[in-house]
Order: C-alpha cells, then sequence, then structure tokens
C-alpha cells in the first residue's frame, strides 16, 4: 500500500532541517498551500463562471489584468495575512510592496516576493499557468514598520522558493535549500501529495524553450545558439525540439523533469530582458539550481544580481547545466559583454 505524504505532513517532518526554527516557515509555506487549492479551484472553473477575460484594470508593467489573476493576487495575500507570519508582500499585481497590518502578520519574520498567476494571458484558452514566490528573512528590525528594502535582496538570501504549476494537474514544487520536492494536489482529499521526491533536473536535453518569433531581436549568441540547436548532429542529439508554451512555470517544469533550457533574452523590446528578477527569476533559479541546473543572465548568476528595484527585469538562460554552459559559451564568443 502505498504511504501517501501530504505537504503538510512533510513541511513538519523537514523542519528538523531548521534546529533553531519554531516552525514559522512551516506555516508560513502551509499558507501558500491554502492558498493556491483555493486559486486552483477558481482556475479549474474558470470557463464556468465570470472570472475571466479583463478586469479591465492594468498591472505595474502597464499589462492588462485578468480576473483570475487579481484573484489569485487577493488569495495569496488575505492566507499570508491571516497565517501571521509574513509581514510584506512585493507583487507583480501591485506597484507598491504590500504591508500586511492584521494583529498577527506585522511582526512576521519573513517577506514574500510573488508572481500570482504568471503566463495568465494562456488562461482563456486553458493552457497551464503557474504561480512563483520567493520567501526573504526581513531586513528590519521587528521593531520597525516593513518596507522595500526588506525586498530588495539577492537571491542568494531566499530562504525558501517555489512555484505552483496549474497544468494537467496541478502541482507544488519547492526548496528550502535542501533539494527540491514536489507535491501533486489530490482533489479528492483537497491536499497535496509527495509526488516527486528528492527532483534533479538532466545535466543534459534536447529541448530549448524560447520564443522564435523575435529572432531578428535577439543578441548574436541567441542567434548562434538556436541554429545550435537546430543542427544535425546524431552524437548530440541534435537537432534539439523546440517547445515554448508562453508560461514560464509550465516550460521550466517541463525542463526540470525531462531536461532542457529556457531563454528570454533581451530583445528590443525588453533591452533588460521581460521577466521580473525578484519574484519570477530568483524563486526559478532557487529552485533550478537547487535540483542540479544552472540559471544566469547568460554572464552572471541569477541569484548574485543585485536587487534595486521590486520589478526589476531581467533576461534568463535556466536549465540543464550543459545546455545552459553551452549557451553562455556562444554568448560570450558572439555577444561579449564590455
Ligand atoms: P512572450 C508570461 O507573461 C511570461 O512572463 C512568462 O511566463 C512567459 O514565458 C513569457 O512571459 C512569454 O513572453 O514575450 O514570449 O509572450
Amino acid at each position: 500500500m502505498t504511504v501517501v505524504k501530504t505537504l503538510g505532513q512533510f513541511i513538519i517532518e523537514k523542519q528538523a532541517d531548521f534546529p533553531y526554527a519554531k516552525g514559522e516557515l512551516s506555516r508560513l509555506l502551509r499558507d501558500i498551500g491554502i492558498a493556491a487549492k483555493i486559486v486552483n479551484r477558481e482556475i479549474n472553473k474558470a470557463g464556468l463562471v465570470d472570472i475571466l477575460g479583463e478586469a479591465g484594470t492594468v498591472n505595474v508593467q502597464g499589462e492588462s489584468q485578468k480576473k483570475l489573476d487579481i484573484y489569485a493576487n487577493e488569495q495569496f495575500i488575505s492566507a499570508l495575512e491571516s497565517g501571521g507570519e509574513c509581514c510584506l508582500v512585493a507583487s507583480e499585481e501591485n506597484e507598491e510592496v504590500v504591508l500586511l497590518n492584521s494583529k498577527f502578520s506585522k511582526n512576521g519574520k519573513y517577506i514574500v516576493a510573488i508572481d500570482p498567476l504568471d503566463g495568465s494571458s494562456n488562461i482563456e484558452v486553458n493552457v497551464a499557468v503557474g504561480t512563483t514566490f520567493s520567501i526573504y528573512r526581513r531586513k528590519t528590525d521587528v521593531s520597525e514598520e516593513p518596507n522595500e528594502s526588506d525586498v530588495l535582496q539577492k537571491g542568494t538570501e531566499q530562504v525558501a522558493a517555489g512555484y505552483i504549476v496549474y497544468g494537467s494537474s496541478t502541482m507544488l514544487v519547492y526548496t528550502t535549500g535542501k533539494g527540491v520536492n514536489g507535491f501533486t494536489l489530490d482533489p479528492s482529499i483537497g491536499e497535496f501529495c509527495l509526488s516527486h521526491p528528492n527532483m534533479r533536473i538532466p545535466e543534459d536535453g534536447t529541448i530549448y524553450s524560447i520564443n522564435e518569433g523575435y529572432y531578428t531581436h535577439f543578441p548574436e549568441g541567441v542567434k548562434k545558439y538556436i541554429k545550435y540547436c537546430q543542427v544535425h548532429d546524431k552524437e548530440t542529439n541534435r537537432p534539439y525540439t523546440s517547445r515554448y508554451i508562453g508560461s514560464m512555470v509550465a516550460d521550466l517544469h517541463r525542463n526540470l523533469i525531462r531536461g532542457g533550457i529556457f531563454i528570454y533574452p533581451t530583445t528590443a523590446a525588453n533591452p533588460q530582458g521581460k521577466l521580473r528578477l525578484v519574484y519570477e527569476c530568483n524563486p526559478l533559479a532557487f529552485i533550478i539550481e537547487q535540483a542540479g541546473g544552472l540559471a544566469t543572465n547568460g554572464v552572471k548568476r541569477i541569484l548574485d544580481i543585485e536587487v534595486n528595484k521590486v520589478h526589476q527585469r531581467s533576461c534568463i538562460f535556466i536549465g540543464s547545466k550543459n545546455m545552459v554552459l553551452k549557451a553562455e559559451e556562444m554568448m560570450r564568443e558572439y555577444s561579449p559583454v564590455a
């Protein structure tokens, strides 16, 4: 008989990894799991209720907000506020950081950076979407009010990070710096159950994920890497396969399991890169590094990038170690940084 281990049981079991912790991080991770189940319920019936489509507002990025990403944002923030372990949230959906002021949360030891619903443009076409989150210790003293400076921490300072992918099944994948574990939601019991213990990304892969529609705007090194992927060479299992979903979390999750590389380089429209460093690149970089992969901006480790703005953008090369190393080699040769 297979023994089901729920996310809650696993978190408590792993609490021993943190001898000095009093359970706050464990409770915070459970709060995120609760919000994920609520968001999942709405995503699964998105086609049936008036929660699809445009909300008529735009987020800090100037992107039209879908009703579901506003709903998801509200659910995560309220779960964190009532959980009491988090004092501040930085969200893609909010220009300013959100102070959690309930009598429990204002003294929370942690802050959370989150993209509540990444890839939300895929919602109405029923394609996988995701949530990404990072957890940091607050830098401000408990006696002070938390503020934006608590968010401006390098990715190496993360105490935990993860994502939820709402796909053919809903999975929560997270790390606390001691490996990566994946949990699949069992709707019949309403629990995330350990399904992918100790996830490792293959060192090599044959899948590359990039929006080739922007090919002409890519740096020369990226163009050369794409052509490298397309060359027929049996010995190195090329040509590779191109897979691009338009939801980074879904592309990254597939590459984590199968091996592969996801690239969002600089383009004319996004000279700094399109993806956000704080709540997209950093959490996914932490996960992939913990699973044995690499995540860089083509030159520098993502987790080492100085964070100066909450909504700072970055380009990203992330996935199987040898694929990222090859892409970086081509960037150095054809798009050297002055
Ligand atoms: P493009 C979704 O908006 C997102 O942030 C990522 O999830 C996704 O990989 C990327 O943007 C898609 O961007 O420019 O290829 O449509």
